[in-house]
C-alpha cells in the first residue's frame, strides 16, 4: 500500500514569524497516519526542521542545483538541503520551468543529484491551458515524465505531482474524471518503464488549487495518493483540513 501524503509548498512565502503555523500544525497532528511534508523557503529550512523535530512533519526544499558544489552563486546543492534537515525536494515545478527556464533535462539532472544525496524528489509535471484545449495533455505529461524522471527512480526516492498549470493558484480545478485520466496514465507509464513493482509503489500527487472543501473529492480519485498544496498550506487550519481529508 502506498502511504498517503500531504505536501505543503510555501513557495516564496514565510519568514520566522510564520513558523508559528508549523508549530500549530504539529500540535494538531502530533502523530499522523499519513505523511506530512512542508516545503518552506530555503531561508527557513533549518529553523523549520528544528521546529518539527519529534513531530509527524518533515521538511523539504523547493529546488536544488544539479552539481554537488562549486561556483554557482545563489544556488543550493542537494547535500546542503540534507544538511539543513530536508528529507525531500520539489523539482520541475511549473513556476521554476517558467520563471527560470528549466527544461526536462535540467529537472532530471537535479533529480539525480537529489536522489544521490538521499532525498526524495517530487517531480512536477503539468500542461498549460492551451495544451489541454488542443487535446495534448497526455502527450505533454508523458514527454515530461520521460524527460524529467531519472532511471534510478524507485518508490522510495520518487514522487510525481500532476499540476495542471492553469489550475495553480487560480481556484480552477480539473474535473475528477480529468484528474483520474492523467493519474491512471501516469501510473501506466511508470509501470511500463520501471516494471509493475516500482511503478505501483511511486506516489502520485495532485496539485493545483487544492482546498479543504475539495480535497476529499480529489482524494477519492484512483491513483491519487495525496496532494501538493500551495496557498492552502500556509495556514495550519486550512492545511489540517486537507490532511484530515486524506
Ligand atoms: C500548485 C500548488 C502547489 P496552489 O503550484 O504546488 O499551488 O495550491 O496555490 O494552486
Amino acid at each position: 500500500m502506498r502511504q498517503k501524503l500531504a505536501a505543503g509548498n510555501w513557495k516564496m512565502n514565510g519568514t520566522g514569524a510564520e513558523l508559528t503555523e508549523l508549530k500549530a500544525l504539529s500540535q494538531i497532528h502530533p502523530a499522523a497516519s499519513v505523511d506530512i511534508l512542508i516545503f518552506p523557503p530555503a531561508t527557513l529550512l533549518s529553523r523549520a526542521s528544528i521546529a518539527v523535530q519529534g513531530t509527524a512533519i518533515s521538511v523539504g526544499g523547493q529546488n536544488c542545483h544539479a552539481a554537488k558544489s562549486g561556483a554557482h552563486t545563489g544556488d543550493i546543492s542537494a547535500d546542503m538541503l540534507v544538511d539543513a534537515g530536508a528529507t525531500s525536494v520539489i523539482l520541475g515545478h511549473s513556476e521554476r520551468r517558467v520563471d527560470h527556464g528549466e527544461h526536462d533535462e535540467d529537472v532530471r539532472a537535479k533529480a539525480r543529484a537529489a536522489m544521490d544525496a538521499g532525498l526524495k524528489a517530487i517531480i512536477c509535471v503539468g500542461e498549460s491551458l492551451e495544451q489541454r484545449e488542443a487535446a495534448n495533455t497526455l502527450d505533454i505529461i508523458g514527454g515530461q515524465m520521460s524527460g524529467s524522471i531519472p532511471d534510478q527512480s524507485t518508490g522510495e526516492n520518487l514522487i510525481v505531482a500532476y499540476e495542471p498549470i492553469w489550475a495553480i493558484g487560480t481556484g480552477k480545478v480539473p474535473t475528477l474524471e480529468e484528474i483520474g485520466e492523467v493519474h491512471d496514465f501516469m501510473r501506466a507509464r511508470l509501470e511500463r518503464r520501471f516494471g509493475e513493482g516500482v511503478g505501483r509503489s511511486v506516489r502520485l500527487l495532485y496539485g493545483g488549487s487544492v482546498k479543504p472543501d475539495n480535497a476529499a473529492d480529489i482524494f477519492s480519485v484512483s491513483n491519487v495518493d495525496g496532494a501538493l498544496v500551495g496557498g492552502a498550506s500556509l495556514k495550519a487550519s486550512d492545511f489540517s483540513g486537507i490532511i484530515q481529508a486524506l
